[in-house]
């Protein structure tokens, strides 16, 4: 019999965990730049009973029975991110973005090939080749930067290392850079060796759905990302080739390579999103949440905060605290932050002269607080309160009185006025 009565009743503790976590949820200003708050309707998905059916392998070919609402389920969902974002297949089962790489790797390269991407201190991801993740431990990375000066991606030196190592990649797509991508570029360097030209667009896909970022489907051969990110979808990853062979190659680099079942609850939730980010409303939230991170990176300099390449054309900033003190750290800096109600992560700038772990950057994001119904206006508040905390970090009656406006701010906005447990 299947126990009917709900998580209170149940499991107390954890419902009080869940509760807690909807508190801080809904009494904070957030801006980690990789975060969102999902719909109602891709809690429900998520949480439903797709979650008890495992189904290895693909639509149509399954290892196990009873898989046809799944296999509906699934092509729905490919269906719907390929409207969405253009190109020939799609593979929606990736547990993360982490995971797609992983499946893009696995089918496209050797161990030991050479793959050229960002490093990861100048905005990369960890799976870009760093030396204690997979990537860098199976392949042989080799890693582009930012022009000391512009701090964007110096394309001379894409161009020059390319020709150098002869990659079997060209790997485009960061975690931490707040400008477009040139994309043409990299394509024209990727066509002139030989290589295959690959986005990771996992942290503004979202925005691309929303015709607010250039689309890096148009002009690569695969494109993998999260669909957790300015997406505002369930947790996860995805794939899209541009090309039926490769994109079936891939499907075998994640099952049965990399993942066993793919968690189909989850890819219920990514199927929501998509429908969602399909619908005009999700066009205006984008581009608010880029106008939203231009109005706060335009005050925060107006402040005299230096940010990474003096601006955004995304929805992400990077702040350079030794603009604000020299001796503050990031990691002090987003601790103290979060103590008063804003959370966000520190993050080594280009050329930092501190280890990954202290780093002299905060990154700060938008999509969190834009899917709050924050505007404009209210970017110019926080990037006032994040200013006066860090200039007064040792301050505690300051801080004190910081946090208060905070705490104000964000019960305007909260993301689930209703609360969270019992929700659905
Ligand atoms: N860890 C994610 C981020 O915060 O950018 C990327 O995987």
């Amino acid at each position: 019999m299947i126990d009917p009565r709900t998580i209170e009743e149940v499991d107390p503790a954890m419902a009080e965990l869940i509760r807690r976590d909807a508190e801080r949820q809904n009494t904070s200003i957030h801006l980690i730049a990789s975060e969102n708050f999902v719909s109602k309707a891709v809690l429900q998905a998520t949480g439903s009973v797709f979650t008890n059916k495992y189904a290895e392998g693909y639509p149509g070919r399954r290892y196990y029975e009873g898989c046809e609402i799944i296999d509906e389920m699934e092509r729905l969902a490919q269906k719907r991110i390929l409207e969405l974002l253009g190109g020939v297949h799609a593979n929606v089962q990736p547990h993360s973005g982490a995971q797609a790489n992983m499946a893009v790797y696995f089918s496209l390269l050797d161990i030991g090939d050479t793959v050229l991407g960002m490093r990861l201190d100048q905005g990369g991801h960890l799976t870009h080749g760093s030396p204690v993740n997979f990537s860098g431990q199976y392949y042989n990375f080799v890693a582009y930067g930012v022009d000391p000066g512009t701090e964007r991606i110096d394309m001379d030196e894409v161009r020059k290392l390319a020709l150098e190592h002869r990659p079997k990649i060209v790997l485009a797509g960061y975690s931490a850079y707040p400008r477009h991508l040139e994309y043409d570029k990299f394509r024209e360097i990727a066509d002139e060796i030989g290589a295959v030209f690959m986005v990771d667009a996992a942290h503004y896909i979202g925005l691309v759905a929303g015709k607010a970022y250039p689309n890096p489907v148009e002009h690569a051969d695969v494109v993998t990302f999260t669909t957790h990110k300015a997406l505002r979808g369930a947790r996860g990853g995805a794939v899209i080739t541009n090309n039926e062979e490769m994109g079936l190659n891939i499907q075998k680099g994640l099952f049965p390579a990399a993942q066993g079942g793919s968690l189909y609850n989850q890819i219920a939730g990514k199927a929501v999103c998509f429908h969602e980010a399909a619908q005009p409303a999700f066009q205006a939230y984008s581009q608010q949440v880029i106008d939203n991170a231009q109005a706060m990176a335009a005050r925060f300099i107006e402040n005299g905060v230096r940010l990474v390449s003096g601006g955004t054309d995304n929805h992400m900033m990077l702040l350079d605290l030794r603009s604000v003190d020299e001796e503050l750290t990031g990691k002090v800096a987003a601790k103290m932050l979060d103590r008063i109600g804003i959370t966000l992560n520190f993050n080594t700038i280009p050329f930092d002269p501190r280890p990954p772990f202290r780093a002299s950057g905060l990154r700060i994001g938008t999509p969190s607080v834009t899917t709050q119904g924050m505007k404009e206006a209210e970017m110019v508040q926080v990037a006032d309160l994040v200013t006066e905390a860090l200039r007064n970090h040792g301050e505690e009656r300051v801080l004190a009185a910081t946090e208060s406006r905070i705490r104000e701010l964000a019960k305007q906005f909260p993301p689930y006025p209703e609360g969270f447990v019992g929700h659905i």
